[in-house]
């Protein structure tokens, strides 16, 4: 039975046939596209889409969505075949199911462009989210607009069609301005600190270079919240397709699968029309900095963590890096000695139970999160998810330790990747990969090339000598450890 509208139509008339399976429960027919999100992954459609569903089935409105991925046909081509349906997989000790139908169509930008720019311009259009990872944002390690990105290059010259998702925003604003059409509200969902705010600077920038006066209307009157996005989602692969059709017989080419655990934190700072996200579990704040600041160090640190040292162990996923005990015990040691001290976020919130769920939530057997995937682009997420922690941790005169073996860990994970020829998956993977070809394994010798990669390492830790002395002595420990690197953990 092939996933679209006409099958949910049966299924809606025989809801008791599935029992462990929420369906839509508003007419998707009468819905129209109020929201386009930029970056159709795995991770849009489990959480932002699973949270608009939730209005809609409570409170309904026009907020079904346009998804916009850059250039996955593939991925489009399936969800358009099944109206724009797929299905959540809750994977817990229980799982549970869920239907959603808020995803209304799919486009591919660079096939179809023109029509992505419609949408956007659209007065219909009220919100923009957007997860386009870390690299997406085109920023330069200053937080600057990167102008040596290809795709901003491109897109200076040609904003009227633009590559990047920046110049998206810049071309739909300044069409909206011109029509005198009220600007949207842009929702950036990545996991990069103050991403709304820096993602408005990058916009802002980019249409200076079109026109002054743009650039302050965007100023003036467009709201960027920034947003703490939460829900460990891997990557789709086959495992769920199959597992939709063994419990329902239905044949989605598209499910997600992500914990049954999820949360979103926005900026309380949107004035325009948007869904009721506060009426359905989404948090309004004003300290939405502490939230991302605390996410961040705990969860996202961690995970680079178990990612880099995990590989190097040959662990493939992070529940069986989970079960590794040399690594869980440096884990609780990292976190607890390292990086709780480092936070300072006043959010009434015990760090050490919250920090205890999160490593919980890792250990959860039924979500196969690749920890290749979560060690990709290590040179935009460690500066936010270590060597920030290790710069306050210094600024305080607090101990450093750990956080520099996962900086070694990391380098050895690229050393390693040159090694066995294998693929780096960064934007900087060239220019790492030849750093590493020149090591001769002299601990001291390759951690001082490593780190004097201009703009690797933040101007505010570049060339700091206790950083280069820890990073070199835990560097050091992974060499001696060879295939053992739970020995370099003690
Ligand atoms: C992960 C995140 O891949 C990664 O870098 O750390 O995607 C993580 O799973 C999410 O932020 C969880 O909310």
């Amino acid at each position: 039975m092939q996933l679209n509208n006409n099958t949910l139509k049966k299924m809606q008339q025989n809801p008791a046939e599935y029992p462990n399976l929420d369906l839509p429960q508003y007419d998707r027919e009468s819905t129209e596209i109020g929201i386009v999100h930029i970056g159709l992954g795995a991770f849009h459609r489990s959480h932002q889409a699973y949270y608009v569903e939730k209005v809609l089935n409570e409170y309904g409105g026009n907020w079904g969505i346009c998804g916009v991925t850059m250039r996955n046909r593939e991925l489009a081509e399936a969800l358009n075949s099944q109206d724009g349906l797929y299905s959540i997989a809750k994977m817990d000790i229980e799982n549970s199911y869920q239907i959603v139908g808020a995803l209304k169509e799919v486009l591919v930008a660079q096939d179809d462009l023109a029509k992505v720019l419609a949408r956007l311009v659209a007065p219909t259009t009220k919100m923009v989210s957007i997860t386009v990872t870390e690299k997406g944002y085109c920023l330069n390690a200053d937080g600057q607009l990167d102008l040596s990105n290809d795709l901003i290059k491109h897109d200076l010259e040609n904003l009227a069609a633009p590559k990047s998702s920046v110049g998206m925003l810049v071309a739909s604003l300044a069409e909206r301005k011109e029509q005198g059409i009220a600007p949207f509200t842009v929702v950036a969902c990545d996991n990069l600190p103050a991403n709304g705010k820096k993602l408005k600077q990058a916009v802002i920038q980019l249409a200076k270079y079109s026109s002054a006066e743009l650039a302050d209307w965007i100023e003036d009157s467009v709201d960027f919240p920034s947003t703490m996005v939460d829900s460990i989602t891997p990557k789709s692969d086959d495992s769920a397709i199959k597992l939709i059709n063994e419990q329902f017989g239905l044949d989605d080419n598209a499910p997600v699968q992500r914990e049954s655990f999820t949360q979103w934190v926005i900026e309380d700072s949107v004035s325009g029309e948007i869904p009721a996200l506060d009426k359905v579990g989404v948090i309004f704040s004003d300290n939405v900095a502490g939230f991302e600041h605390t996410k961040l160090r705990i969860l996202n640190g961690l995970h680079s963590t178990l990612a880099y040292i995990g590989r190097l162990a040959q662990h493939n996923y992070v529940f069986d890096a989970m079960e590794d005990v040399k690594l869980t015990r440096f884990l609780y040691r990292l976190v607890d000695q390292e990086i709780i001290p480092s936070i300072d976020a006043p959010l009434g919130l015990n760090l050490t139970e919250y920090s205890r769920q999160i490593i919980s939530r890792f250990e959860n057997p039924k979500v196969r999160y690749h920890l290749e995937q979560i060690a990709c682009d290590g040179s935009i997420k460690i500066p936010v998810r270590t060597f920030e922690p290790i710069f306050d941790n210094l600024q305080s005169g607090r101990l450093v330790s750990d956080l520099y073996t996962v900086v070694a860990g990391w380098i050895r994970f690229i050393r390693l990747k040159h090694i066995n020829q294998d693929q780096l998956n960064d934007p900087r993977a060239d220019e790492l990969l030849s750093v590493v070809s020149e090591f001769t394994d002299e601990a001291d010798r390759d951690v001082a090339l490593f780190l004097s990669v201009p703009n690797l390492v933040p101007d505010y830790l570049a060339g700091n000598s206790a950083l280069i002395a820890g990073v070199t002595k835990a560097y050091s420990a992974f060499l001696s450890a060879g295939d053992q690197p739970q020995l370099a953990l003690a």
